[in-house]
């Protein structure tokens, strides 16, 4: 499933429930009492991270988001219930923005719910307005409304790692192999359009205990020259990959002339942002299925003078994919 990074909601807090004007007169005493309970406060907006929510496609059908209007205060002081929050769950790091008056929040605390859009006030009963209860008209009877906003939200992508490289070297084939993730595959360039996320099955100790925190991968559509500048789908993914731990640069093995085409890509990182190219990086050779074992050597040699981790790889070579997955849990994120 595509990935969903970008949209577009309305938040909407529950209005205040109304206080009610209500009379008591009991047999026998001359006088009433005023016993009109106030409206329960309308529920509130928060927002709060999770590191089980990987994107934002809870909203690619819910567009609106709203908590309980209070209830409406009774008769016999009794009070309205006040309306029920929402807490939305986003992954860390989705930024709020709120364009009508250009404000823009960032959710990071996994603790802390943050408040976005406030719940209305409940009206007040005519309770508080002994003794003379006929005579004042309680001011603010009516609840007040619950405050509504139109939210833009992005996601700034979390996953650990980044598979990078240019079009058709096997990114999300080794997306695929690695993670619950089933991105489409093609044997053409551009057949990834969105970034795609999986997570790597956690790894199980001896007692069945799955071990260490999960690790999210994520492959972004091939980069070209020009990627930074605009060109082909590159730059607006390159924001995604600038929060990840690591790089996994994939090199197709077949590739006539890999110093070029890993330069190429990196100058793409370089035109991007510096911390783009100073993060940890690995080189995967991948399809080593298709060349000889003599070719792939050269291959490593060239690239041995960028100082990279270099792995070999082939989706349809098991030990290989062991091999990668090891290295992958060794990253204790
Ligand atoms: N023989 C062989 N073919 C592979 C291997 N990995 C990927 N392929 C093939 O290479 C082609 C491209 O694979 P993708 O995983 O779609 O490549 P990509 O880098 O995601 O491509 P874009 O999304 O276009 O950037 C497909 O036809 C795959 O079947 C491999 O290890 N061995
Ligand atoms: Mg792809």
């Amino acid at each position: 499933m595509a990935l969903i990074d970008d949209v577009r909601i309305k938040v909407k807090a529950g209005n205040g429930g109304n206080g009610a004007k209500s009379f008591l007169t009991i047999t026998g005493n001359p006088k009433t009492f005023a016993d009109g309970g106030n409206g329960g406060r309308g529920g509130s907006v928060y927002f709060q991270a999770s590191n089980n929510i990987s994107d934002l496609s809870q909203f690619r059908f819910t567009k609106v988001v709203a908590a309980k209007n209070g209830q409406n205060g009774m008769k016999k002081n009794l009070f309205g219930k006040k309306g029920e929050d929402a807490l939305i769950l986003v992954p860390p790091g989705t930024q709020i923005i709120n364009e009508s008056i250009d404000e823009q929040t960032e959710i990071i605390d996994l603790d802390v719910p943050i408040l976005i859009a406030k719940g209305g006030g409940g009206g007040q009963g005519n309770h508080n307005y002994k003794p003379d209860a006929r005579r004042y008209v309680p001011q603010n009877e009516v609840g007040g409304a619950g405050e509504e906003k139109d939210l833009h939200l992005i996601l700034n992508l979390i996953a650990d790692i980044g598979l990078i490289g240019l079009p058709n070297a096997g990114k999300s084939s080794l997306l695929k192999i690695l993670t619950n993730a089933t991105p489409k595959i093609g044997d053409y360039l551009f057949t990834t359009l969105e970034p795609n996320l999986g997570t790597v099955p956690a790894s199980h100790d001896s007692q069945g205990d799955a071990g260490g925190g999960k690790i999210i991968l994520a492959d972004i559509p091939g980069l070209i020259e020009g990627a930074s500048l605009g060109k082909g789908l590159g730059v607006k993914f390159l924001k995604h990959i600038e929060k990840t731990k690591i790089l996994m640069h994939c090199i197709d093995a077949q590739d006539a002339d890999i110093l070029k085409t890993y330069e190429t890509v990196r100058r793409e990182f370089k035109e991007y942002s510096q911390k783009l190219l100073e993060k940890e990086e690995i080189i995967l050779i991948t399809k080593k299925d298709l060349v000889s074992s003599k070719k792939l050597k050269e291959q490593i040699t060239l690239l041995k003078k960028f100082k990279r981790k270099i792995q070999p790889v082939s989706i349809y070579e098991e030990t290989s994919i062991n091999t990668l997955k090891e290295l992958i849990e060794s990253f204790k994120m």
